[in-house]
């Protein structure tokens, strides 16, 4: 079984991945696309896009389909709660953050203007509400860490690590859900990027 990761280390997306092969303790080559300027990846692909795992063979392109397919040949600590209501719902949640929570990220990453880190900001301020009220009382949004909350902090850990973004404090619920999320994936600081192969 041969399984090659190409990624690059400051990708929200590429993270969530590395976090399913952790929690899964799925053996796996790293090809850092930005050493070639994405040469070997577009070769493979003809696609610019990562994650992209080639899987023995077979080429899976996104971070849901690379985490979905990993589940499927190894099941063994899901990456999904149990039963099919709260699938449904933790895919729409994946879902959510990976085309919502990102639309807020670049917003703030591409803010330069005043007017424009106003409005970024207030995007944010929207999803911590959202955040803080999904999180009340609760480690993980199921009975156990899944792709929902993984995606989430995938993309709350490069707003406040990359963009350099400060979570106001007022957020109780989404600080210790971060706090919570940096304990169990054993991230040694704030800045760490994840890079363990497995827990
Ligand atoms: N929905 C995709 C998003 C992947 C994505 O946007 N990747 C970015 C890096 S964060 C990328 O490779 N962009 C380069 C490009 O599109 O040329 C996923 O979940 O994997």
């Amino acid at each position: 079984m041969s399984i090659k990761l190409y990624q690059s280390q400051t990708s929200m997306f590429c993270e969530k991945v590395r976090i399913v092969f952790a929690v899964k303790k799925v053996p796996y080559d790293i090809v850092d696309v930005r050493k070639d300027e994405r040469k070997s990846l577009l070769e493979y692909t003809n696609q610019r896009k990562v994650p992209t795992m080639n899987y023995n063979g077979e080429c899976v392109i996104d971070s849901t389909l690379i985490s979905a397919r990993l589940e499927q040949d190894y099941p063994a600590n899901s990456v999904y709660p149990e039963g099919a209501a709260n699938k449904g719902l933790c895919l729409a949640l994946e879902d959510w953050s990976d085309e919502v929570l990102i639309l807020a990220n670049h917003a703030m990453r591409r803010a330069d203007t005043p007017e424009a880190r106003q409005k970024a900001e207030a995007q944010w301020d929207a999803h911590f509400n959202t955040l803080d009220q999904i999180y009340t009382g609760k480690k993980f949004i199921f009975e156990r860490m899944t792709i929902a909350d993984m995606a989430i902090f995938s993309q709350l850990h490069y707003l406040y690590t990359t963009v350099k973004y400060e979570i106001p404090a007022k957020y109780k619920n989404v600080h210790a859900f971060l706090e919570n999320m940096r304990q169990t994936l054993k991230l040694k600081s704030l800045a760490d990027s994840f890079e363990a192969q497995s827990l």
